[in-house]
């Protein structure tokens, strides 16, 4: 289907306009006089629709409806506060389609991967239903006598949510709804690269949460990092910052919030690497290598951007990837055969291009792809070739992360090698290991092997469930989001110590005769 047929067909189901407003405080603020931020395709360049920017006098009334909103949500028991998320996980079911297709026309991702991505926060939102009913926290033994002691967790209140272009829903619905349902606020502020789908998954959760009688949990401002997320890091009443993105901008954007000792999730840049080694199975790892580094045009932050492999299966691993990049089909994502889609926007074509040429001046030599492609009746899309290039040594551009389907091939003898290249780089968010040793497996996943936050056997590096937490070490930030106990993060936990006795005797056996 077309661009323009699609774009026709989702922006009337979704009720979205040629202007849209950007902001929500409980009401969607009026657009007149306000500046815009314009949505293109990077499928055909085509203009989407456009979104109104909030202006630091909007933002104070965002801040003060989370503030009014936090004081009634948290209140209610976190079993019904979970039954009003499930209703937000049916009406994105319910949206799916359409919402999974602005995605795909927003950002370019494959109509599989675009429904994958509202699945995402479907997902979540069921996760949160269950997570409802299992907040608690422990009772310990007190050393005391008629004394209880234990451990209770309360929301924090008003909970910052800046989210990048990649995963324009499914990341906020990780930090809102996990928030939520622990009974927090959350203020989003979304990739000016993906607003519409902010706003049509916002409007979503809103008339949820309006329909209820309920206040607006779900707070909007859409605007620049250098306004609206300045504002949002350096605000005290704003008690955690949950930012995914560059770990340059997470770098300043943890330092802000720490200054003010403000609580931060950082989810930040992966570098992540799968390593093949001689016991792997051979077609298995092509096809886990191939979706982890062109999945999303390598625009995930679990993206395939290394891959180790054992000297003795080094030709035929090639062979058979390669074989595998030259049967991709690139295009407009709208068409179902198509697997590689665009870049984000011509700065990511540009980045694309200048890390290659970087790639082979330190010594890189291109196996496959290496250019910017021109698809009939999408010329102005950002299209470019996935991408493999052979590095003799980890260095240099190798040690970044570019958001771009660009695969760095190396070698390797021996699995204590493996690990330490593996390891050599700045980042920690994903790893890989195909293999069927089951030493060498358990050697991978042990706390010598990968450094990462996320390590998968015979898988993608790419790909996570949002059952388990998510997020990285080392300059991926530490954070951790989704699921297992991440709802922590969103929470204070406070020692309790009751005393039901007569007297007051003391701890550690200290003596105090008043
Ligand atoms: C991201 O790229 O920021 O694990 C999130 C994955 C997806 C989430 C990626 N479930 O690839």
């Amino acid at each position: 289907m077309t661009v323009e047929k699609t774009k026709q067909i989702v922006m009337d189901g979704l009720g979205l306009k040629e202007r849209n407003s950007g902001v929500y405080y409980g009401q969607w603020m009026g657009s007149e006089g306000k500046k815009t931020i314009e949505s293109f395709c990077p499928i055909n360049g085509s203009f989407l629709g456009s979104v109104t920017q909030g202006e630091e006098s909007d933002y104070e009334k965002v801040i003060i409806a989370a503030q009014k909103a936090f004081k009634v949500w948290s209140v209610i028991p976190a079993p019904r506060r979970g039954e009003i998320i499930g209703e937000i996980g049916a009406e994105l079911l319910k949206n799916k389609e359409l919402l999974g297709k602005l995605v795909s026309l927003e950002v370019g991702k494959t109509i599989s991967e675009g429904a994958g991505e509202i699945q995402e926060a479907i997902d979540i939102a069921n996760f949160a239903v269950g997570l409802s009913r299992q907040l608690y926290g422990l009772t310990i033994a007190s050393e005391r006598p008629d004394h209880r002691l234990m451990e209770q967790w309360h929301p924090l209140g008003t909970i910052g949510v800046i989210t990048s272009f990649n995963f324009p829903a499914a990341v906020w619905a990780w930090n809102a709804l996990i928030a939520a349902v622990v009974g927090n606020v959350t203020i989003w502020k979304p990739s000016s690269s993906a607003l519409l789908t902010a706003v049509a998954v916002s409007r979503i959760a809103n008339r949820v949460m309006e329909r209820n009688g309920l206040p607006p949990i779900f707070l909007l401002v859409c605007g620049s990092g250098r306004t609206v997320g300045n504002l949002l890091v350096n605000d005290k009443r704003v008690s955690l910052i949950s930012f995914t993105g560059s770990t340059k901008v997470g770098r300043s954007v943890g330092e802000q919030t720490a200054a003010r000792f403000g609580k931060s999730i950082l989810e930040l840049g992966g570098n992540n690497c799968a390593v093949v080694t001689s016991k792997a199975q051979i077609d298995l790892a092509v096809k886990g290598v191939a979706f982890g580094a062109m999945a999303t045009a390598g625009q995930r932050c679990t993206s395939t951007r290394r891959v180790l492999v054992h000297s003795s299966i080094y030709p035929e691993f090639i062979a058979k990837l390669t074989e595998v990049y030259s049967k991709v089909n690139i295009g407009s994502p709208l068409d179902s055969s198509v697997i590689v889609g665009p870049l984000v926007n011509n700065g990511a074509v540009e980045d694309f291009k200048k890390t290659v040429t970087e790639a082979k001046e330190q010594g890189g030599r291109i196996l496959f792809g290496g250019k910017t492609i021109t698809i009939p009746q999408n010329e102005n899309g950002c299209f470019v070739q996935p991408t493999i290039i052979e590095v003799p040594k980890q260095k240099g551009i190798v040690l970044e992360e570019t958001f771009a389907p660009i695969l760095y091939l190396m070698k390797f003898d021996s699995m204590d090698e493996a690990i330490s290249i593996h390891n050599g780089v700045p980042q920690g968010l994903s790893s890989a290991i195909f293999s069927t040793d089951m030493r060498e497996i358990e050697l991978f996943i042990s706390s010598l092997g990968s450094d990462c936050g996320i390590v998968n056997v015979n898988t993608s590096t790419a790909g996570a469930e949002i059952g388990g937490a998510f997020g990285g070490e080392k300059e991926t930030g530490g954070g951790r989001e989704s699921g297992s106990d991440s709802w922590k993060y969103y929470a204070r936990r406070q020692t309790v110590t009751i005393n039901y006795g007569y007297d007051i005797p003391l701890s550690q056996g200290i003596v105090f005769p008043v």
